[in-house]
């Protein structure tokens, strides 16, 4: 049995109590195209270092779940063929099968918390998608983070998926989900996404408060913290509501279902966008690594 690799960095940093933030690989193996994947992956670690945080990207490698790929690691991973993409079910599979693969959140997540890591930054989590009535089709993130005691900090949901329903889904999975700076949801793509939340945190100091509170009280769900990108960084609303209903159009009059659908989705957002959708998408991955990393490093001061 192969179990869990630690690299030495991130066990050393653990054992220490030094601040570590998990990253994931899906972000680079299946959500950004060549070659940016690459650079977005390794400048997401050094922007983690500089803060004075360990890195710990995420992923399975020839069948071995790896906390703290090296760099070249995370190289092969961006770009060898036949890299998988791993959510929590899929992790015993591909270590029997040696399969290489990009891990999702839910994969992420679980595999930080057993490396004893607690804070992880993503992009954007997976949801709801829309017509899930119909097609039950809900991210295994949201089912994993509930019961994972974490901090996660992502730009909120795609609008590509349905975000009402994905934030109705969180308040039955007793997820709690607080606004930096804001009681806007975020929307990835966009600051706001027109849907509200409760909270709203004014420091990396309260959400790590928040997350040890939650601690003593025994409490083993994941702090969701969401992180708008910034205004000037994000797409302009009334140019993102329109390719969103082109898009959605589009999907329905090709056919496309299942897992497809998202490749198609943001594949048409980046078109339609002459690519300044993935721009803005590398602008919300920093925002979150960089407040991942300050939590981090205040969670380590006083864990
Ligand atoms: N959201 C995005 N892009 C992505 C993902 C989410 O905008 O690439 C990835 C994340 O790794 C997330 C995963 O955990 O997709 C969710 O996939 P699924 O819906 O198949 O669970
Ligand atoms: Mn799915």
């Amino acid at each position: 049995m192969v179990g869990l690799r630690v690299s030495d960095a991130v066990r050393a940093a653990i054992a220490d109590g030094a601040p570590v933030l998990a990253l994931e690989s899906t972000i680079f193996t299946h959500g950004l195209p060549r070659p940016r994947n690459l650079d977005v992956a390794l400048e997401a670690e050094e922007r983690v270092r500089s803060a004075g945080v360990v890195p710990a990207t995420i992923g399975v490698v020839h069948g071995v779940p790896t906390v703290g790929l090296t760099a070249d690691e995370i190289e092969r991973l961006s770009t060898s063929a036949g890299v998988v993409k791993a959510s929590l079910r899929d992790l015993a599979v591909a270590a029997v099968k040696g399969l290489s693969a990009g891990t999702t959140v839910a994969a992420t997540a679980y595999l930080a918390h057993r490396a004893g890591v607690r804070v992880f930054s993503t992009g954007g989590l997976g949801g709801v998608h829309r017509g899930a009535q119909q097609t039950f089709d809900e991210s295994a993130d949201l089912s994993t983070l509930a019961t994972l005691p974490l901090v996660v900090v992502s730009a909120g949901v795609k609008s590509i998926l349905d975000i009402p329903l994905t934030l109705e889904r969180l308040e039955t999975l007793s997820l709690a989900v607080v606004g930096y700076r804001t009681t806007d949801y975020p929307g990835f793509y966009i600051a706001d996404s027109g849907h509200d939340i409760e909270y709203s945190v004014h420091s990396p100091a309260e959400i790590a408060d928040i997350a040890r509170q939650r601690d003593a009280l025994g409490i083993a769900s994941t702090l969701l913290v969401a992180n708008p990108v910034a205004v000037e960084h994000e797409l302009p609303p009334a140019l993102h509501d329109d390719v969103l209903t082109r898009a959605l159009a589009a999907a329905e009059a090709s056919g496309v279902t299942g897992h497809d659908t998202t490749p198609f989705l943001l594949d048409c957002f980046q078109r339609e966008t002459a690519g300044r959708s993935l721009d803005v998408n590398v602008e919300v991955y920093r925002g979150n690594v960089a407040l991942g990393a300050e939590i981090a490093l205040v969670l380590a001061a006083a864990p």
